[in-house]
């Protein structure tokens, strides 16, 4: 049986509840036909990619995969390539708050996502959710945690693991005092982090 790492965050900026961990928590994970392994991840920059990259050596999975919330964004965005920078307007929430820092000195610019990313969109696309590549996952803790684990995997010779990262928007409970801000009811949201997953199983039982 295939091993699924699915990790989402805590919330950060002031708000309350972060809609990528209370997608991932509707799940029925019994309904996979793959082992889930859910773990909520610290908003922090060098405790998140440390304790994800401990349960990845701890799980060995299959597939590696991480969701975080990009507020504003109008679109599940499937996230394409993580750079080598850490840069950020707000602190993390241990108060740290880097300034163009790379993330690994020796480490490659950039890593691209393994996860069937075109696949997924698609399969997204059909259930009529919005969803679209994005060819930037910023410059904070997200980045940060997505980059890290591609080096991981780069560095330890465990580039088998399919891995990669996808920014949900704003639930709708979030917005109700923000103008003009795209949300999504955070069961669709659920459903688009169900079919990304379904794809990439379904692509990986395909080679
Ligand atoms: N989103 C932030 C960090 C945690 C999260 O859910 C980001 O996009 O970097």
């Amino acid at each position: 049986m295939l091993r699924i790492l699915l990790t989402g965050f805590e919330p950060f900026g002031g708000e309350t509840i972060n809609p990528s961990m209370e997608a991932i928590r509707q799940l029925d994970l019994t309904t996979f036909p793959a082992e889930i392994y859910l773990y909520e991840v610290p908003v922090a920059f060098y405790d998140s990619s440390r304790y994800v990259i401990e349960r990845i050596h701890e799980i060995q999975p299959d597939i590696i995969m991480m969701i975080g919330q990009a507020g504003g964004r109008k679109d599940v965005s499937i996230e394409r390539i993580a750079i080598n920078v850490d840069d950020s307007a707000i602190p993390d929430n241990n108060g740290v708050l880097p300034k163009d820092d790379p993330i690994s000195i020796f480490g490659e610019s950039a890593y691209f996502s393994t996860l069937p990313i075109k696949a997924i969109v698609e399969n997204i696309r059909k259930l009529h959710i919005p969803c679209h590549v994005s060819n930037s996952a910023g410059t904070y803790v997200c980045n940060h945690l997505f980059y890290s684990v591609m080096h991981e995997l780069h560095e330890r010779h465990m580039k088998h693991i399919k891995a990669g990262f996808i920014h949900v928007p704003y639930a709708n409970e979030q917005v109700i005092h923000k103008q003009h801000l795209f949300a999504l009811e955070i069961k669709l949201i659920s459903k688009a982090i169900e079919s990304a997953i379904r794809t990439t199983i379904d692509s990986f039982n395909l080679k």
